[in-house]
């Protein structure tokens, strides 16, 4: 039986049943903000959150079908198409996102998978923003074996790639790449000694048993992601999801709970969709374990709040940026 007790004695696990992360969501919400609350505690500093900045490096035209995308092809969103950014443009915008707090800078492609030329012009901007002292991530689509080696040549620290949702409810969502395909990315960049980024969307319509199911496989990844990013669906204007009923907040927060529990080692992050969120919404969400944000005004081809409410919003609650001055002090 999963019981608070026996979720907060087990070890680090990359087994669980079906029915054991099922039980979870069906908990009092009560005991689960507290086993979630209580194994952060154990990993982290319940104050402090990680501080992530992203920039869309190339937008748009992208071959793929996610239905929740405003950058497919597929689907007419008005996002405007840009090309490969410059190194410069790039390195300009790390600095402005060091100089405002941001510890790691994540750099998106709208690509089905990187062509030669293209891995290696993002290889040089991998070493450029290291060289400003910046934690790098980038997402860049499907990866062989052989990119995933030569990113972590490049020093990458973290490769996204989320799974996006349950194996079964996937098929609705895309149909030009399967979730096999993304599992084998995942290896590439665990084997090349990448950290991973993985994690998915909550508000495409699924059920219940389907966020269980996203959370089992990300859990189930042994070792579990490092970061784990969990995106509230922004909805876009011409994409196939873009009236899908509205996430009720708690079960939102009930799925950073049992993210939290599953993965009590990792960063979950309150990914997309911060701007449709209530600050005592996301306050919550801190509470049931999120411990990293995207901060700055833009997602890749969406608003996210400004970067001046966000940290009132830490503020309020006594949170501070991890890595900061007070926060090194306190460990
Ligand atoms: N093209 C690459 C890929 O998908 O592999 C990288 C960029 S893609 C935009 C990265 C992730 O952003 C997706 O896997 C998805 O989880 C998330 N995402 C995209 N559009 C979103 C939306 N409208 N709302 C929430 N999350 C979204
Ligand atoms: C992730 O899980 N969320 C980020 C990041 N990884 C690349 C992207 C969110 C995109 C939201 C829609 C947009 O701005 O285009
Ligand atoms: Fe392309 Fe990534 Fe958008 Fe899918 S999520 S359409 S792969 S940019």
């Amino acid at each position: 039986m999963t019981t608070v007790s026996s979720v907060l004695e087990q070890p680090i696990r990359s087994d669980w049943s079906s029915e054991e992360v099922r039980t979870l969501f069906d908990w009092p919400f009560p005991d689960l903000i507290f086993a979630a609350q209580s194994l952060h505690r154990r990993h982290f500093d319940p104050a402090a959150v990680q501080i992530s900045t992203l920039l869309s490096i190339k937008t748009g035209g992208c071959p793929e079908d996610c239905a929740y995308c405003p950058q497919s092809v597929h689907f007419d969103t008005g996002v405007e198409r840009q090309k490969l950014m410059d190194l410069e443009t790039v390195l300009a915008a790390a600095r402005r996102a060091r100089e405002s707090g941001a510890t790691r800078f994540c750099m998106g492609a709208a690509w089905r998978t990187p062509r030669a030329r293209d891995l290696e012009r993002v290889g040089e901007m991998v070493r450029g923003v290291r060289e400003l002292g910046l934690e790098t991530c980038v997402t860049l689509g499907m990866l062989e074996a052989q990119q995933a080696d030569y990113l972590a040549e490049c020093g990458l620290d973290y490769y996204n790639h989320n799974l996006d949702t349950s194996p079964e409810y996937y098929r609705e969502i895309i149909s030009t790449r399967t979730y096999q395909d993304r599992l084998d990315t995942l290896a590439h960049v665990r084997e090349a000694g990448i950290k991973v980024c993985c994690g998915g969307i909550v508000g495409m319509g699924e059920g219940s048993a389907d966020r269980a199911e996203l959370l089992r496989a990300l859990a189930n990844l042994s070792p579990h992601p490092e970061s784990v990013p969990i995106n509230q669906l922004v909805r876009v204007e011409g994409t196939p999801l873009d009236a899908a009923e509205a996430v009720d907040p708690l079960d939102f927060v009930r799925v950073i709970a049992v993210a939290r529990i599953l993965m009590p080692r990792s960063h979950v992050r309150l990914s997309a969709g911060r701007t449709a969120m209530s600050s005592e919404m996301q306050a919550l969400c801190f509470l049931a374990g999120a411990n990293s944000i995207f901060y700055g005004e833009r997602l890749l081809t969406t608003p996210n709040p400004e970067g001046d409410s966000d940290l009132a919003l830490l503020g309020r609650l006594g949170m501070r940026p991890e890595g900061d001055a007070a926060e090194a002090a306190s460990r």
